[in-house]
């Protein structure tokens, strides 16, 4: 049995979950997934079980439980000897921006645009801070892959944490549409959701049944 344990919510809807999860893949490291419920009357008792935060992903190892993403994250790249950012310590240090811009960031595009794996042609009102939200990421990606396209299809080149952060980012695209995206990172949005090493998670988000109102938002009428 893998010594790691990853405590996540619902693949369809639990952006958090999935950023710690799709770096995890990424370096090969090896892990169980305890999968709560979320939005139900248990999950709170459930969580506490790991977390006095309350909230998934935690990661557990032994006895160390790890309960807020970009701290997975860091450990993870640890135990895969310092895998998982970019190896020149410039790219590093950007990428950890990246990375934490997006941990603390873009609150317009998380709350306007809940993360629904498994649906598509969505639409919702164009606010002025989704806009804005929209903007920088396409300034973020375009730029980080004009930098460093010649070295792969990622944000720096190879796989690294900042795009692990960004996937659910990524869906939102593709459930909402993708105005407001220049090309390149348009291309970016496609290539991440369709990235081989995450499919098993879209595989479990498509066969899950639980729906959580909230975040079905934006379904066409008429
Ligand atoms: N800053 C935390 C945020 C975690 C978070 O908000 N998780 C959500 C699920 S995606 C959660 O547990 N929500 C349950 C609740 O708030 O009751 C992290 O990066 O891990």
């Amino acid at each position: 049995m893998a010594a790691l344990s990853l405590v996540i919510g619902n693949y369809n809807y639990s952006s958090w979950s999935l950023r710690p999860w799709a770096l995890l893949r990424h370096l090969g490291l090896e892990f169980s997934e305890r999968r709560l419920t979320l939005d139900t009357p248990g999950f709170a008792a459930a969580v506490a079980q790991y977390s006095a935060a309350g909230r998934v992903p935690v990661l557990l190892d032994g006895e160390l439980a790890i309960w807020d993403s970009l701290a997975i994250i860091e450990y993870a790249s640890e135990l895969a000897g310092g895998r998982g950012w970019p190896a020149e310590r410039s790219a590093r240090a950007v990428a950890r921006a990246v990375a934490a811009e997006m941990h603390s960031g873009f609150a317009a595009l998380r709350n306007e645009y809940p993360m629904n794996i498994r649906a598509r042609g969505r639409r919702v009102p164009l606010t002025e801070p989704l806009r804005q939200s929209i903007a920088r990421i396409d300034a973020l990606w375009t730029d980080c892959r004009r930098r460093h396209g010649a070295a792969g299809p990622w944000l720096f080149g190879t796989y690294s944490a900042a795009d692990a952060m960004f996937l659910p980012v990524a869906f939102r695209f593709q459930t909402y549409g993708s105005d407001g995206l220049g090309p390149e990172a348009r291309a970016y949005a496609a290539a991440a959701v369709a990235d081989p090493v995450i499919a098993p998670w879209v595989r479990a988000a498509e066969a899950e049944t639980e729906v959580i109102e909230y975040s079905e938002i934006g379904r066409p009428t008429g």
